[in-house]
């Protein structure tokens, strides 16, 4: 149909029921654990989470569930992912033994945090994982894996009464960082682990501080739009982008961007070594403030400002900080184009990817159509609200 790149969301307790039934063929028992974490969306506050700045980003009813139980005897793991995109093979098995990132590649998510997780001793499990966000497509589809794989394990182990999410994060950033070699900020992982339904999580990346901004008005729609492009700069362009923030901020003698302000940098700018460095770091200063600003007019309903500032933070990421790319740029500007849409960017880390677009509910068909007929490539679209962050449980004995 012409509707069929509009993705029909599944429901999370079809995806859990579909890991239990694929655990139970697999393993010829019943799965007894666990944990689901969701996608996210970042509606503003794009590369300012490494330079200790704001964050706006909101949960997506997009979300990877992995099921399981301890092992009835041996003494190495076995986890299978569903995911037909994943790489193959799908099916991993480890010891107890020290663990080291390899291929397949979505596998290293899961040993990353088997390897952080700070609970306690992790006994042999069986486990199976099933996802309904897409791979690769800038919403986070690495965080909800390394949030579902602790919240399971958290689970497994009996910890999920005592658990500290912002140290959950932590450990699966770390796991990130090191089974992954993605030197990613915190962003991710805290908003995938807190979230909570019908807000937008307004968050400190320095102090960790946070506050859930209402985004439940029933006129309104988050509509993530994913471009089907992935740029293989991705990988190198990211540290990149951070190491030239450290730069710039020990050019001021500061800890980190967010202590500069736009009046230091422009006159402090020509001892800048150059003009790359001085658009990297205004995007920082500028984003910060913008993403402060937008949450302020979020929490008056002022959607047109907050619009706005989602257009001028695109303009921002392509034009200074340079990690957009034309595909997106086409999707941001034919969403702008449209009457209801407040305002549209990229999201996420860039170079391919997602956009991000405030709708109203009305306009949002239109929207789609537009981008749709006008965007060259082959676009997927999201209709989303606002949803909850990460939970583990154990299933009731059944049968
Ligand atoms: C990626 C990273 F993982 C986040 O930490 C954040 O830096 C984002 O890019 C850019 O805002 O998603």
């Amino acid at each position: 149909s012409s509707h069929g790149d509009v993705v029909q969301i599944p429901e999370i307790s079809s995806l859990v029921e579909q890991a239990q039934e694929s655990f139970r063929s697999r393993f010829g028992r019943a799965a007894r654990y666990c944990g689901i974490a969701p996608g996210r969306v970042n509606l503003i506050g794009e590369h300012t989470d490494y330079n200790d700045g704001f964050v706006l980003p909101m949960a997506l009813p997009l979300v990877t569930v992995m099921v399981g139980d301890i092992r009835v005897s041996g003494d190495s793991s076995r986890v299978i992912t569903l995911s037909q995109a994943a790489d193959e093979p799908r099916e991993l098995e480890f010891g107890p033994g020290k663990l080291t990132p390899g291929k397949p590649a979505w596998a290293n998510y899961v040993k990353g945090v088997v390897a952080n997780f700070h609970l306690g001793q992790i006994p042999a499990f069986e486990a199976v994982i099933a996802t309904s966000v897409p791979l690769g497509g800038g919403v986070s589809s690495s965080a909800s894996l390394e949030v579902a794989c602790f919240m399971f394990l958290a689970a497994l182990t009996s910890h999920l009464e005592s658990i500290d999410l912002k140290e959950v994060a932590r450990a699966c950033q770390k796991a990130e960082h090191q089974f992954a070699d993605m030197p990613c900020g915190i962003m991710d992982q805290m908003v995938t682990c807190l979230a909570k339904p019908g807000t937008a999580l307004l968050l400190d990346c320095r102090s960790l501080e946070t506050d859930f901004v209402p985004l439940d008005d029933p006129e309104l729609v988050v509509l993530v739009t994913n471009s089907n492009v992935r740029h293989t700069l991705t990988g190198s362009e990211y540290p990149s982008r951070r190491r030239s923030c450290e730069t710039s901020a020990q050019h001021f003698s500061l800890k980190s961007l967010r202590d500069l302000d736009m009046d230091t940098l422009l006159n402090g700018a020509e001892g800048l070594a150059d003009q790359e460095l001085l658009r990297r770091s205004r995007h920082i200063v500028s984003e910060i403030k913008r993403t402060q600003d937008a949450a302020a007019a979020l929490k008056t309903r002022d959607y047109k400002q907050f619009g706005r500032l989602m257009n001028e933070s695109h303009f921002s990421l392509r034009d200074d900080f340079e990690v957009s790319c034309p595909e997106v740029d086409e999707l941001v500007a034919l969403a702008q184009s449209v009457p209801g849409v407040f305002g549209s960017r990229m999201t996420g880390g860039g170079f391919g990817g997602c956009t991000v677009t405030l709708v109203t509910r009305d306009a949002v068909d239109r929207a789609i159509e537009v981008m749709r007929s006008g965007y060259h490539g082959s676009a997927t679209f999201y209709v989303c609200e606002p949803a909850a962050g990460s939970r583990g449980l154990q299933f009731p004995h059944s049968n």
